[in-house]
């Protein structure tokens, strides 16, 4: 099985830690390809850098389809794109927030997530309630963060995190945490011994997600809005975007 996971900033460092989490978590005969956006943010930290962002994350998708993908991981806690990639291919896609949201509701009554910056928090709160996870989430807490700064050992960043945590375990009733960012996937594994409950990076459980899916031979639907994107021109800077069905061309 190859899966192909995605950093839709521009950081190779991160998609570095990122690759490692999903290597760690992947099963004896699952290949995984990371990639790193070719364009865009060197982080993501807002509505703007997100949109811009996707344009990165879909040429690497198209780019998988060519490599004969059977998953695919958009490894950001914004879950950029994600709609749009599903239209783009049979396999399976996943969100690092949507996949660790749903595992944190099958481990723990409630959980709450911690990620970067006030603003990330805010967005975060929209993806728990497009999720249906309002009765899962206790609530989502902000480190104040910059992405980059995950990355920086002078920034004390795990230290921030680790209490964080804590807080969110004494104040908000929760029995498991969420990583609230693609670039704190090196730390699930030793947060949980040390806190000793479930902490939940969406990198490493979106892979499995996905062996189980492909797995099964369960893929993306072709119906309604996952169907592929409609043959049509594409003009100007993005000309190259049209999509291009297997086999079919790719405008009218
Ligand atoms: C992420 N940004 O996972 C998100 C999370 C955040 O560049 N990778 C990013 O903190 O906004």
């Amino acid at each position: 099985m190859r899966i192909k996971v995605i950093n839709p900033n521009t950081t190779e460092s991160m998609t570095r830690t990122i690759a490692a989490a999903a290597r760690a978590a992947a099963a004896p005969g699952t290949e995984i390809l990371a990639a790193t956006a070719s364009t865009g943010p060197v982080s993501i930290e807002g509505h703007y850098d997100e949109a811009i962002s996707v344009i990165g994350l879909l040429e690497a998708i198209r780019e998988g389809e060519q490599q004969g993908c059977d998953g695919y991981v958009i490894a950001c806690f914004g879950d950029p794109g994600l709609l749009a990639a599903r239209e783009m291919t049979r396999a399976p896609v996943l969100g690092i927030a949507e996949a660790a949201m749903h595992a944190a509701s099958f481990v723990a009554t409630g959980f709450s997530v911690v990620t970067t910056l006030g603003r990330t928090r805010i967005i975060a709160e929209h993806l728990v309630h497009a999720y249906g996870m309002g009765r899962h989430c206790r609530r989502v807490r902000a480190t104040e963060l910059a992405v980059l700064e995950l990355d920086d050992p002078a920034s004390d960043a795990r230290r921030k995190i680790v209490n964080e945590c804590r807080r969110a375990l004494d104040e908000d009733g929760s029995g498991a945490i969420v990583l609230g960012c693609g670039g704190m996937a090196d730390l699930a594994r030793e947060l949980t011994a040390e806190l000793g409950v479930p902490v939940i990076d969406g990198v490493g459980v979106a892979v499995k997600f996905i062996e189980a899916l492909a797995g099964l031979g369960i893929g993306t639907s072709k119906r309604g809005d996952f169907a592929p994107p409609l043959p049509k021109f594409y003009t100007g800077r993005l000309s190259d975007m049209a999509f291009q069905a297997p086999g079919k061309p790719s405008a009218p």
